[in-house]
């Protein structure tokens, strides 16, 4: 089958339509990743492109969201791996102020896929709650997205609390969406920037000494 109609149907916001043709074109035997990378990432892309254009308004931003979202829930339990023990635990969240959630998800659904326990705190996680967190259980990682550069500081700020929580000694940190960059990565002090989830995956097992 022609991906593309994935990627049209989520754009489209057809959520019924995404989850009927995912559903056809694991059946003919396409790869998960395959489908994410080649027809729901990229039509999230188009998403932005028309926002920007004043095309599409947060309703349409919004609905191809769901959709993008039903596409990868049918295909999250395909990857999800099996191994009895984990690689470590990361504990994962949006920043406060940032409700984006869906490159965070599919961040999750991979590292749950490489074997990695996950604690997904959701979006829009103020620096308290990731402190919470990681007190509750020994935490190998600890994962933050941002999707905005107005939201960019509450990353720092969560670095700030994690510091005088007497963490980062523990912990390592890793950060990850689209407007970071390395180079910002390096100055809040985390350990490790990944552009997308496949990186991510690899980053976290360097974290952990794995691969
Ligand atoms: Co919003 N939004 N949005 N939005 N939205 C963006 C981010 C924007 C770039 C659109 C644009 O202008 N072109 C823009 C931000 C501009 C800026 O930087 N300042 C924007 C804006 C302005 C807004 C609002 C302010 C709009 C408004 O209300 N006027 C508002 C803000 C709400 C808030 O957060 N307080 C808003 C709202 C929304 C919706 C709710 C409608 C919806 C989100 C729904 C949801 O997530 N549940 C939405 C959407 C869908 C988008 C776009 C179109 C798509 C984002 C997305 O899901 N991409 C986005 C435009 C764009 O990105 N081109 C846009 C797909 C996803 C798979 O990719 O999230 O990049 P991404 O994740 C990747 C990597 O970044 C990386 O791996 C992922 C997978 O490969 N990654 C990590 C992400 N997190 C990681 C963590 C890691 C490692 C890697 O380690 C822990």
């Amino acid at each position: 089958m022609d991906l593309r109609d994935i990627e049209d149907a989520v754009v489209r916001g057809d959520a019924p339509g995404v989850v009927a043709l995912v559903q056809q074109a694991v059946a003919e035997g396409v790869e998960p990743k395959q489908i994410i990378a080649e027809s729901l990432v990229p039509a999230m892309a188009e998403v932005g492109v028309r926002f920007e254009r004043a095309e599409f308004f947060v309703p349409e931003m919004l609905i191809a969201s769901r959709a993008m979202q039903a596409g990868l829930g049918l295909l999250k339990p395909l990857m999800v791996g099996e191994q009895s023990t984990a690689v470590g635990r990361v504990v994962v969240g949006t920043v406060e102020g940032d409700v984006h959630d869906l490159g965070k998800n599919l961040v999750c659904t991979m590292l749950e896929g490489a074997g990695f326990e996950v604690v997904d705190l959701g979006a829009d996680v103020p620096p308290e709650k990731f402190v919470t967190a990681l007190r509750q259980a020994k935490t190998d990682i600890v994962g933050m997205s941002a999707l905005m550069t107005t939201t960019m500081p509450a990353m720092e700020r969560t670095m700030d609390a994690l510091g005088e929580a007497g963490l980062l000694d523990e912990v390592k940190v890793l950060v990850g969406g689209a407007p970071l960059t390395q180079e910002y990565c390096d100055q809040i002090g985390a350990d490790g920037y990944a552009p997308d989830a496949s990186a991510a995956v690899r980053k976290a097992r360097a974290l952990v000494g794995e691969g």
